[in-house]
């Protein structure tokens, strides 16, 4: 096969590295943990992304998520230029928030109350912030190998780059508020009992991805989210879903419709910024009435709600809320690709493990069925590294971590999807 022509991507990267940390601005992108130089992207369109020497890929990718309708789609990009051309920035609200609030309450009937922010960290972070101010407590319990962003709270056994990289409790986090961080197992729901029994009335939340992507894709199992629910109502905890992955990707009502379970509150980012950055967290009305101006639980943003990123985000939403199909169209594709690996496996006499839901998914280069954050680390990530770098050069852009979800887009087709197949086998058969 012949090896991609890629010098001006190293040409970049080389000069990046000094003014940028790790040539970058978020780690996982730097390629460091597949062992080579990033590709900088000079463009996108639909399911394809080009980086700067020209080469062109099956993106699986999408912005880490956001990307559900294709990159650079006509009604989304045309949003952008109108609201672009009424200005750009304001610091004062629009008719469009109002809109937003409204569809992502019809969307997501959880959601009766919502606030805008700029990141899923935001979201995440003021959710936690809120939660704790409404119990009267401090603790928050979390599971292993979920990321909810770079708060200072969230970074003790997180997934994501944090567990790429090998440091999963950052320092610079005080011991103090570590400490206030509880940790269980995803889908053992006994260890989050132990932790509600060694500290009753402390506990202000749980929080989790309900669907994880941030360790790989980790389904849970059958009612162990309503078992969170019902274990955190018990002792007066709330119940955080952080659907900044899953939010309006796997239905329209996100993964809460799926597994029809009510959060409290609901953290958001990705999709409902339609590539623009964006967060927002919400949930039940007589909680988020606590926040300012309302209530006392501060939390601000000059660009909170921006313009551009609420006509993206906007545009995108009432395309998925019109255009019910799309769910099934992607789930389709997501079980066409299931399939073809699924065969590739047996064929080549290979026991991983393919976890996938809807249009999420991750191959995991272990035996072990991978339900946590213990049977993700089993998986072999030098293994994973050459079945990357393979998947790359025979045109195929995957997340560059072992511990990311993939996704696919409605503007995958089929043949993208045995494209897809074809070079997942050339390329397992090299990691043999
Ligand atoms: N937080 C993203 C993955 N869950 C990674 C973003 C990046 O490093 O670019």
């Amino acid at each position: 096969m012949k090896q991609r022509n890629t010098s001006r991507n190293s040409r970049l990267f080389s000069v990046a590295k000094k003014y940028l940390p790790g040539g970058v601005n978020s780690p996982v992108r730097a390629f460091k943990s597949v062992g080579r130089d990033p590709l900088f992207i000079a463009k996108a369109k639909g399911e394809y992304i080009y980086d700067v020497d020209g080469n062109k890929y099956i993106d699986y990718v999408g912005s880490w998520g956001p990307m559900i309708l294709g990159h650079a789609h006509p009604e989304v990009v045309a949003a952008i230029k109108n609201a672009a051309s009424n200005g750009t920035s304001f610091g004062g609200p629009t008719e469009n928030e109002v809109e937003m609030a409204k569809l992502v309450r019809k969307m997501m009937p959880s959601v009766e109350v919502v606030r805008m922010v700029n990141s899923g960290t935001e979201a995440t972070m003021s959710a936690v912030r809120l939660a704790r101010a409404f119990t009267g407590r401090e603790k928050i319990v979390k599971f292993a190998g979920c990321y909810h962003g770079h708060f200072d709270s969230f970074l003790i056994k997180a997934g994501s780059g944090a567990t790429t990289f090998g440091t999963p409790d950052s320092p610079g986090v005080p011991k103090e508020l570590a400490a206030k961080t509880l940790v269980a197992e995803f889908n053992d729901i006994a260890s989050v009992k132990t932790l509600f029994a060694d500290n009753p009335g402390e506990i202000a939340a749980v929080i989790t991805e309900p669907v994880v992507g941030n360790m790989g894709v980790v389904l849970p199992r059958d009612n162990f989210l309503t078992s969170l629910l019902e274990i955190a109502h018990a002792d007066g905890a709330l119940l955080i879903l952080d659907e900044v992955m899953t939010g309006f990707r796997l239905a329209r009502g996100g993964a809460q419709e799926i597994y029809n379970i009510k959060p409290d509150l609901t953290t958001f980012g990705k999709i409902i910024g339609g590539g623009l950055p964006v967060g927002a967290y919400g949930g039940r009305e007589d909680i988020m009435r606590m926040v300012s101006p309302d209530g006392p639980v501060y939390q601000a943003g000059t660009l909170s709600g921006n313009p551009l990123a609420m006509a993206a985000g906007l545009t995108q939403l009432r395309i998925l809320y019109k255009q019910k199909s799309v769910y099934k169209q992607l789930d389709r594709l997501g079980a066409r690709l299931e399939k073809g690996i699924l065969k590739n496996l047996e064929d080549l006499g290979m026991q991983y493990q393919l976890n996938r839901l809807g249009s999420m998914f991750t191959l995991f280069f272990t035996e072990r069925k991978v339900v946590d954050f213990n049977s993700a680390l089993t998986s072999d990530t030098s293994k994973f590294t050459r079945y990357f770098s393979e998947m790359l050069q025979r045109g195929i852009y995957l997340p560059p971590s072992q511990f990311e979800a993939a996704f696919i887009s409605s503007s995958h087709t089929e043949k993208d999807i045995d494209k897809t197949v074809a070079a997942n086998y050339e390329s397992l058969k090299a990691t043999i």
